[in-house]
């Protein structure tokens, strides 16, 4: 029973006096906003606590709150909470952390056991979602603070309730946050999509140089010079892969950046029915079915995927 593992992890909490909450590499606002929000809704708790939100910050994202910047390896005996993430290994900022136990919170497909309490709620939109009800359930009083950055991380993730992992339930979970903290959740949409020009421009670019197969399949691969040249950065284009959501007879599409300082290539993969989950994973990614990722720094692994992904289109296309 879910209310059972609730009840666990706030046993667990209330244990506990230091905690550290950490969440996958390459955070989007869901991974930020779950893992800020209970670190803020613990300490509302239970103000003597030590707790930590930590993984490298992201400069975008500091409106959602900070993160904590301590040298882990000083703490024992700490419980570490994981929210968002589903592989230990994508987990940031916990290198040489001494944890005593691990909660993982998570809506991802389940790839691994870390050992520990384990939530994983793969028909949640969001891991907003998840905490949400957890601190619904714990009764605790749900700031102003908390509330907004819950509501973002669910609004985001769900892509403002678009996705097909929109449930009744996630509709009924947003109530009851909205009625007990009754914040302003108009006004955070500003917040959260107020993006610069440079954005908009470079938006124009993905639209103008989208290649589509005759399979349904569309994707453009993106150059360090183009980076440069609209001044984005190259966590850009994936966090515009849903401005494409709805295009016609496209079936799936990705965006390929090559990040050439780090030497990789970043992929983000969405689909309207092929799975694509699979192939991602042949290529040093996941994610779940119908919206994936690949981080490689192989050229050929890109060529592979990109026809890999032509394919399952042109099967999927032969199955309509
Ligand atoms: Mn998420």
């Amino acid at each position: 029973m879910k209310s059972d593992i609730f009840k666990k992890i706030l046993r667990k909490i209330k244990q506990y006096e230091t905690i550290v909450i950490a969440r996958h590499v390459g955070p989007d606002p869901d991974a930020i906003c779950s893992q800020v929000a209970l670190r803020d809704a613990i300490l509302e708790r239970y103000p003597k606590k030590k707790v930590y939100a930590v993984g490298a910050g992201v400069s975008k994202f500091r409106k959602y709150g900070l993160l904590d910047k301590i040298d882990v390896t000083n703490l024992h005996n700490a419980l570490l909470i994981t929210t968002d993430v589903p592989n230990f290994y994508r987990i940031d900022g916990i290198e040489g952390l001494k944890f005593k136990e691990i909660i993982k919170i998570d809506h991802h497909p389940f790839e691994e056991n870390f050992g520990g309490i384990e939530l994983v709620d793969e028909t949640a939109c969001s891991t907003c979602q998840i905490i949400t009800e957890l601190l619904i359930q714990s009764k605790w009083p749900i700031s102003t603070k908390v509330a907004n950055n819950l509501f973002i991380g669910i609004v985001s993730d769900s892509d403002r309730f678009l996705l097909s992992y929109t449930t009744v339930h996630t509709f009924e979970i947003v109530t009851e946050l909205l009625k007990r903290s009754k914040i302003s959740f108009t006004k955070l949409y500003e917040k959260l999509y107020e993006r610069p020009l440079e954005e908009i421009r470079f938006r124009g670019y993905l639209a103008d140089n989208l290649i589509v197969t005759e399979n349904h399949f569309a994707y453009v691969d993106i150059s360090a010079e183009v980076i440069a040249k609209y001044h984005v950065d190259t966590a850009t284009a994936s966090n515009m892969i849903n401005d494409f959501n709805y295009i016609k007879d496209v079936y799936v599409w990705c965006f390929v950046t090559h990040d050439v300082k780090n030497n990789v290539y970043k992929v983000n993969i969405r689909s309207k029915g092929p799975v694509i989950n699979e192939i991602a994973g042949k290529y040093h990614g996941g994610g779940h079915k119908f919206a994936s990722g690949v981080r490689t720094s192989e050229r050929q692994d890109i060529d592979n995927l990109l026809k890999d992904l032509d394919n399952v289109c042109k099967t999927y296309k032969m199955e309509e």
